[in-house]
């Protein structure tokens, strides 16, 4: 069978991967339906060799489509999700707006693919930096409980999306060329710099995307005992988040044993070799598909705690690709 299937934000930098990874994976599509802004509308983007034209999203967009891939923002979601599920659709999406309710999945298919079978029409794809760790910490949870998780997040300006990509590159060159910089997208000089400042402050001081890490993880790895501290950290990279985490389990877990249960989890691969320089980089995560894990190691200052290095292509894994692979995984359980 093949799938009516739109995608919703499609001239984005998640929706320009979901259009190349939909063709990449060979998915069975039938018509391929691309939605974003008024703007953008009778824009052509180019799947399997012919030309598509964009149309504006609007709450008849969605007749006869299966699927719909959504990532154009938490309020478009929140508006036009529920006309897609009226007019049939399944929506996978990759926004905020519905991720942290009770009876919508929160779906990661290598850590929860049975979630998938809950859903009443509404799949939430989970934030990008909370994909990319669950995925490496599922087997260590599994083999020995994690009790507490610290991590901090080195987030590429490709995760804010296309406005952001061009400001770090604008702002490099500008700088390189003594020219007066802009500051539009974010509230200080992104390039040569590091902002602790990922989406919005909330009162306790914390950001939405440091409580983004905690609560999601919990709901995905299906333990609300895992406690999650969080500092999220946008740096000057454009495709790849970067991620430095220490975990204190219950059971002791050797760097060893550690190591030997990422090599077989699934969505995984060790880059772990200090002798010869190598380890994890954002730079050779952008266009792959796996989450990278190194400088695995035993942390001495606690009783059961290692350190690791997780990085993965935030537009892939930590988004476009993620939800695709749920799609697939509907697909594989026959409900679609
Ligand atoms: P458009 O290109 O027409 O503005 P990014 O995250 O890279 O900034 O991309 C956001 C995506 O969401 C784009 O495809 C954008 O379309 C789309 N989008 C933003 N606002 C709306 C809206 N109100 N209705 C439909 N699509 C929207
Ligand atoms: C970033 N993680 O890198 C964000 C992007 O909740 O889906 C995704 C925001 C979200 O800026």
């Amino acid at each position: 069978k093949a799938y009516n299937v739109a995608v919703v934000g499609a001239t984005g930098a998640v929706g320009n991967e979901m259009i190349s990874i939909l063709e990449q994976r060979d998915f069975p599509i039938n018509e391929l339906r691309l939605l974003a802004s008024e703007r953008s509308a009778g824009e052509k983007l180019s799947f399997q060799g012919h030309n598509v034209t964009v149309q504006q999203l609007t709450e008849h967009s969605f007749e006869d489509i299966d699927i719909g891939l959504f990532s154009a923002g938490a309020s478009v979601s929140k508006t036009f999700a529920p006309h897609a599920v009226n007019a049939g659709a399944v929506v996978i999406d990759n926004t905020s707006a519905f991720r942290m309710e009770p009876d919508i999945p929160l779906v990661v298919p290598e850590v929860n693919p049975h979630a998938v079978e809950r859903q009443r029409g509404i799949i939430s794809n989970p934030n990008c930096s909370t994909i990319q760790m669950v995925v490496a910490l599922k087997p260590l949870h599994d083999a020995a409980r994690i009790q507490r998780v610290v991590v901090s997040t080195y987030q590429s300006v490709s995760g804010t999306g296309r406005k952001a990509i061009l400001e770090l590159e604008t702002q490099t060159r500008h700088i390189f060329n003594q020219k007066d910089i802009l500051c539009q997208v974010y509230p200080h000089q992104i390039a040569f710099n590091c902002l602790p400042h990922i989406d919005g402050f909330m009162e306790n001081g914390h950001t939405r995307e440091e409580i983004k890490m905690v609560k999601e993880t919990k709901k995905i790895m299906e333990d609300d005992r895992i406690r999650v501290s969080a500092t999220t950290v946008r740096v000057p990279v454009f495709y790849g988040h970067s991620e430095s985490v220490n975990i204190e389990t219950e059971k002791k877990l050797t760097a060893q044993e550690a190591k030997a249960l990422l090599m077989r989890a699934p969505g995984v691969r060790v880059v772990d070799d200090p002798s010869r320089n190598l380890y994890p980089l954002a730079i050779e995560a952008a266009g792959e598909d796996d989450v990278f894990v190194g400088r695995i190691r035993e942390d001495d200052s606690i009783e059961n705690g290692l350190n690791m290095w997780i990085v993965a292509d935030n537009l892939r894994k930590g988004a476009a690709l993620n939800a695709i692979q749920i799609a697939e995984l509907l697909i594989q359980r026959g409900l679609i």
